[in-house]
């Protein structure tokens, strides 16, 4: 009988762990279903509806009042809760605001904060503007997209509307993005044809409500493309007419349409260049024509021609003579990094450099470089590595490439929600914490157990520098593939190719060492940082030991701070990597019994190639950069699995992720 008791106790014990089946569709709002709250609200709108409704569907506890009133505390969509006589006050200047309040509530409920406290809670953005980057194609593709296809069903809209598309505007105004701009910037001059401006309105008006502007990416030849005219010079009156034309349209149309976002004399994109005028030339004439509408202007930064200086400086110097020159309804859009989102660079010194103009951060939440949707690389560690340098307050904006796609769980990788999550989470506060997001995200898409949110938050903020260390470690970069950004490639030389696409460009290894030598003795581009980081970063002593490949050609005997050599120290962080990688598998399945089975095995699966493929990343790198370095690997380091002819002559499939061919398999 004892026995029979405790088989029962044992059975509905084990039972209790077990999650539901769930999918990852619901993302971090799925705790979002139990809500028994009263809410009383003085005014009413479209958007102090949805806060009402999401705290009855969400919140438990004390009934909530929204309150719309002025308070000198509060800038544009900040908010304050208090609890008084028993309810909670949500006090905002803007509906908006009150939403966020609305969510904030719920969040501290999922994640276990007591929201019970005597200190009224005050909460700022830090940016008027959050905004994701979509580069979705109007076919429905996505560049650099890894989680299915675009979410916009160009050919279906306007008559047919997904349910996803309040679905991503719920997620976005959960976290405080207010602002997406629909499509690439490679922009296709359709977008701006009247046909799919009737569909974008359709979004607009999903979007409205939750507070989420609506912007676009413009291709600057559309007036000759689409308009016939034979030229797009930004001083042309027949130009400047036809942009002005299409303002008119678009806001008749959308109101508050948010602007333009523009990628212009870069990869291939036409621009001002093209009719010998300047960026500021170029970005002022549209927002010269958006201006009577509020309308701004996002002008990307990201320029580099083959034939000209350092591919890290040129952003720099094309740009900061620019300085004072833009509109103010202009900002001049910047990526963290002065090359293209390389899993670590230096940030890019054009920040800092053009205090007269505003300028924006683009951080890049789709992972291009840090192993597309198969890899686990928590982000928030490598953006709050670019605020340690950029004071945010120096910054007029945010922009996140989005990493978002039709696929069940949106973004491909269940943990690559969390990027999602935190970057609107320090688009709204930089302050926060890496551990903080990591902790509310995990509490929310999967438990509060400690048992659970202790060692998974630990191995996320391990994860982009173990992705640093397995794919480009001590500064090195661009190492990819030719024609993917997935897997190692540093061999690669393909004929007749810009050498500024090519990996030799940026490792530059010899029998002599291995580094691009960017000190003053190189291409100087330590001189574009200001003075103290650039002493720092010119001594090949003092430069950090995570930009010394990046700042240096470094001997392969050169002395580490750690002691070992430049070779020992390149064998040891790839191999940190790599364990690091395995850790990661050993620590997920321990938490088996806090996740359904259904993402449980999801993540499995993915920890699972991303350890194959920081294998096939260090058996890759170390032996072919063993042979100018003329040196073993130590031997306490793990021995190679693959073949370096195998991996050599092998192209990856991007598409099934099939590993090289050596015998070697998951
Ligand atoms: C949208 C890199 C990417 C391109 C991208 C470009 C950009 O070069 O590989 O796919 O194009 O950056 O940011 O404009």
């Amino acid at each position: 009988m004892k026995h029979t008791y405790l088989i029962i106790f044992t059975l509905f014990y084990s039972l209790s762990f077990m999650a539901e089946a769930e999918d990852g569709s619901s993302l971090w709002l799925r705790q979002s279903k139990s809500g028994e709250t009263r809410v009383y609200s003085s005014k009413s709108s479209p958007t102090i509806a949805l806060a009402e409704k999401e705290l009855k569907r969400s919140f438990r506890g004390a009934p909530v009042v929204l309150k719309r009133q002025k308070c000198k505390d509060l800038k544009a969509d900040g908010y304050s809760i208090k609890f008084v006589d028993d309810k909670y006050i949500l006090t905002s200047t803007t509906d908006n605001g009150l939403l966020y309040a609305a969510y904030h509530l719920i969040r501290q409920q999922s994640t276990s904060c007591s929201v019970r406290s005597d200190k009224t809670i005050i909460e700022n953005p830090a940016y008027n503007l959050r905004l994701l980057n979509h580069w979705d194609n109007p076919d429905g593709t996505i560049e650099r997209g890894y989680a299915g296809s675009s979410l916009w069903q160009w050919d279906d809209l306007p008559l047919v509307i997904s349910d996803r598309y309040e679905e991503y505007a719920r997620a976005n105004a959960s976290i405080g993005i207010n602002g997406t701009v629909l499509n690439n910037v490679n922009a296709s001059p359709d977008i701006l044809s009247s046909e799919y401006l009737i569909k974008v309105k359709t979004l607009a008006d999903i979007f409205r409500p939750y507070g989420i502007k609506t912007y676009l990416s413009v291709n600057f030849a559309t007036p000759m493309i689409l308009g016939g005219l034979d030229t797009a010079d930004p001083l042309d009156k027949e130009v400047e007419k036809w942009w002005k034309n299409k303002a008119k349209e678009i806001y008749k149309l959308i109101p508050d349409f948010g602007g333009f976002l523009v990628k212009a004399n870069s990869e291939g994109q036409p621009g001002p260049c093209d009719f010998d005028r300047t960026h500021a030339e170029g970005a002022n004439m549209l927002a010269d024509a958006l201006k009577p509408y509020n309308g701004i202007v996002m002008w990307r930064a990201f320029v580099y021609n083959p034939e000209d200086a350092d591919r890290a400086k040129q952003a720099y110097l094309e740009f900061q003579p620019l300085d004072g020159k833009f509109r103010d309804n202009v900002i001049v859009q910047i990526k963290n990094g002065p090359v293209d989102f390389q899993p670590r660079e230096p940030y890019s010194p054009l920040f800092g450099s053009m205090p007269r103009s505003k300028t924006m951060v683009e951080f890049q939440i789709t992972q291009e470089y840090l192993g597309f949707s198969n890899h686990l690389a928590f982000l928030a560690p490598m953006w709050k590595e670019f605020f340690d340098f950029v004071p945010a307050e120096s910054l007029e904006a945010i922009a996140g490439v989005a990493n978002i796609g039709t696929d069940t769980n949106w973004c491909g990788h269940h943990f690559a929600q969390s990027n999602w999550y935190a970057f609107g989470r320090l688009a709204w506060n930089p302050e926060l914490s890496s551990e903080e997001i990591a902790r509310e995200w995990l509490s929310q898409t999967f438990t509060a157990d400690k048992n659970f949110v202790d060692p998974i938050a630990s191995i996320m903020a391990e994860s982009r520098e173990a992705v640093v260390d397995y794919m480009m470690p001590l500064g090195l970069h661009h190492l990819f593939a030719w024609g993917h950004h997935y897997g190692p490639e540093p061999w690669c030389d393909v004929e007749g190719a810009r050498p500024d696409w090519m990996p030799s460009y940026y490792h530059k290894a010899s029998d002599n060492g291995i580094g691009f030598n960017r000190s003053s003795t190189g291409s100087n581009a330590v001189a574009q940082y200001p003075e103290t980081l650039k002493n720092l970063y010119d001594n090949v002593d003092t430069c950090p030991d995570e930009y010394i490949l990046w700042f240096h050609n470094v001997s392969w005997d050169h002395k580490m701070q750690s002691g070992r050599t430049l070779w020992g120290e390149l064998c040891y962080r790839y191999d940190r990597g790599v364990q690091t990688t395995r850790h990661f598998q050993r620590e997920w399945d321990r938490v088996e019994m806090y996740v359904d089975s259904e993402r449980f095995k999801e993540v499995q699966n993915k920890l699972r190639i991303q350890t194959r493929d920081a294998v096939w990343w260090k058996d890759a790198c170390l032996q072919y950069f063993g042979q100018f370095s003329n040196k073993p690997i130590p031997y306490d380091i793990e021995r190679p699995v693959l073949n370096l002819d195998n991996m050599m002559n092998f192209k990856i499939d991007i598409t099934n992720y099939e590993c090289p061919p050596c015998g070697y398999s998951n």
